[in-house]
């Protein structure tokens, strides 16, 4: 068959040649219904009815795989896409280096394999549950499309971990399978696994916060296990990188969007002093220190989902060659770090310092490290849309001590700096790095609907150019 295109004769579409493997082909029909009905419960709230104007994957040539065309979500053709096999792969790293790739589960790493895909199977649902609400008060029909966009896409990427786990790992895959549409974001006795993905996505400017940031750790994640030894994992992250990267532009240009639009409305109202919060509020307009605030949040929140700067599970699933590094194929030395070191932040003599750790043990800290460069180069391009209206304001990443629940950290209270604080202090000066309740209300405020072709709401510019290249008045989302 034809790896690159994708099968869309029966319910799954795919290119796994799903058609000739009875067994997968079952359980993932008879787990359909579930899914759907967890779409139905717990996807977007409203417009099921709409036609929204989205890309569907027909193909896994990075040259041309989307199709994009009006469907309603609940018809969205979710399917199971993987990378195209490369002939002769290797593990590229660990104790099995230079040996094949694996096509089956290694059975001595079963157990380890199956959490790494269940972590990452619960992560997508919850996302689009977090997500659920925000379409009602969608700054524009371009903003809702990329919202729903992101959605199905997320319900996509829940489907390629389902089907690792109903092809690979038996009646136990099945149950995982199934306890996955069973949790939900926040919910106090059945929560999602991760940290992050329990916390609300409150308004517009969280949801793009949460797709620069949050799916950023994603784009990290998925490189990682993109380079896996079992190939199956590696060729599913590998396809799922190609969509991916629509999310986090969809957070890229929205932060600059909003971020271009109250530069703009300071200017025309002669406002040079962004700590003017009162005065730019007037304008309909976020205020860019509470944007920071914004920033504050949900890159803390993001760096606890990297897990311990010291890990056995991460040096573990590495030895076995599981999980690499951040393209790990690129890299040069041994790719078994059996010997070197890594320098690590940590808690020392209540003092924040770099310490040599054993490399192995300090993989998340190095993917995190990774993460936190490709993060700040966006942030760069925030800055110049505000330096170009010679705003004397910068937005900054805070230190990687601030506000942490997972990790060395956790134990501290940091301020933005990285200087510590006692808890007196931070109870005092929180809201001056994080959004206070006045914060959030008045966002809040601002989430009016702009639900007509061509418009923005008050306090989000234009995008530059339209998805698929169409004009500006194009209707992303007719209603129903
Ligand atoms: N919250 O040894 P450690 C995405 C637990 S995002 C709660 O440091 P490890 C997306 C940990 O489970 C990417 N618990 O852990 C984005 C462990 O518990 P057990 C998702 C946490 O394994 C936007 C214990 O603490 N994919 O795709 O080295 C929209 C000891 O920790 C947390 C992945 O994450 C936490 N934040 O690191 C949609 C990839 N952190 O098992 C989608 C798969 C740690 O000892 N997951 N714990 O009881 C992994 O690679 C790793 O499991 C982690 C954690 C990086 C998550």
């Amino acid at each position: 068959m034809n790896i690159a295109a994708v099968d869309y004769d029966g319910l799954i579409p795919n290119n796994v040649a799903l058609g000739q493997d009875v067994r997968v082909k079952r359980a993932l029909e008879k787990w359909h219904p579930g899914y759907l009905n967890w779409w139905n419960d717990m996807g977007p709230e409203g417009f099921q009815e709409s036609l929204v104007y989205l890309r569907t994957a027909v193909s896994v040539d990075p040259k041309g795989w989307a199709k994009f065309d009006y469907v309603r979500m609940p018809e969205y053709r979710w399917g199971v896409l993987l990378a195209p096999q490369m002939e002769g792969r290797k593990v590229n790293f660990g104790t099995h280096k230079g040996e094949p790739a694996w096509q089956e589960v290694p059975g001595e790493y079963r157990a380890m394999l199956r959490r790494l895909v269940v972590i990452q199977g619960d992560t997508e649902p919850a996302s689009v549950e977090q997500q659920r609400h925000l379409g009602k008060t969608a700054p524009s029909l371009y903003d809702m499309r990329n919202l729903f966009q992101v959605n199905v896409e997320e319900g996509r990427h829940l489907w390629a971990m389902v089907y690792l786990l109903q092809k690979y790992f038996g009646t136990d895959g099945r149950e995982e399978a199934e306890a996955l549409l069973q949790r939900r974001s926040g919910d106090p006795d059945t929560p999602r696994m991760l940290g992050a993905f329990n916390e609300k996505t409150p308004d517009w400017l969280s949801f793009f916060m949460f797709t620069y940031f949050t799916d950023r750790d994603g784009k990290m994640q998925l490189e990682a296990l993109a380079q896996s030894g079992f190939d199956p994992l590696s060729r599913t992250c590998r396809f799922m990188l190609t969509e991916e990267a629509h999310h986090m532009f969809v957070g890229e240009t929205g932060v600059t969007r909003v971020v271009q639009r109250t530069c703009e409305a300071m200017k025309e109202a002669g406002i040079t002093d962004p700590n003017e919060i009162e005065k730019v509020r007037k304008l309909g307009v976020i205020d860019l220190p509470t944007i920071q605030k914004k920033a504050n949040l949900h890159f803390s929140l993001t760096l606890d989902l990297f897990g311990n700067e010291i890990s056995t599970n991460a040096a573990n699933a590495f030895h076995a060659g599981l999980k690499g590094r951040y393209r790990e194929d690129r890299l040069k030395d041994d790719h078994q770090l059996e010997s070197g070191t890594y320098p690590v932040l940590r808690l020392i003599d209540g003092k924040i310092q770099n310490e040599d750790s054993p490399a192995l043990s300090a993989l998340n800290m190095r993917l995190r490290d990774d993460y936190v460069v490709d993060a700040n180069a966006g942030v760069g391009r925030w800055n110049k849309v505000i330096e170009g209206f010679g705003i004397p304001f910068e937005i900054k990443l805070p230190h990687v001590a601030f506000h942490r629940h997972i990790g060395e950290f956790s134990s501290i209270k940091a301020d933005v700096n990285g200087h510590l604080m006692s808890d007196e202090q931070w109870t005092k000066h929180r809201g001056d790095f994080l959004p206070t309740d006045g914060d959030k209300d008045f966002i809040e405020s601002l989430m009016k609907p702009q639900m007509e072709p061509a418009k923005f709401a008050s306090w989000i510019a234009p995008p530059k150019v339209g998805i698929d290249n169409k004009p500006g008045d194009f209707e992303y989302v007719k209603l129903a």
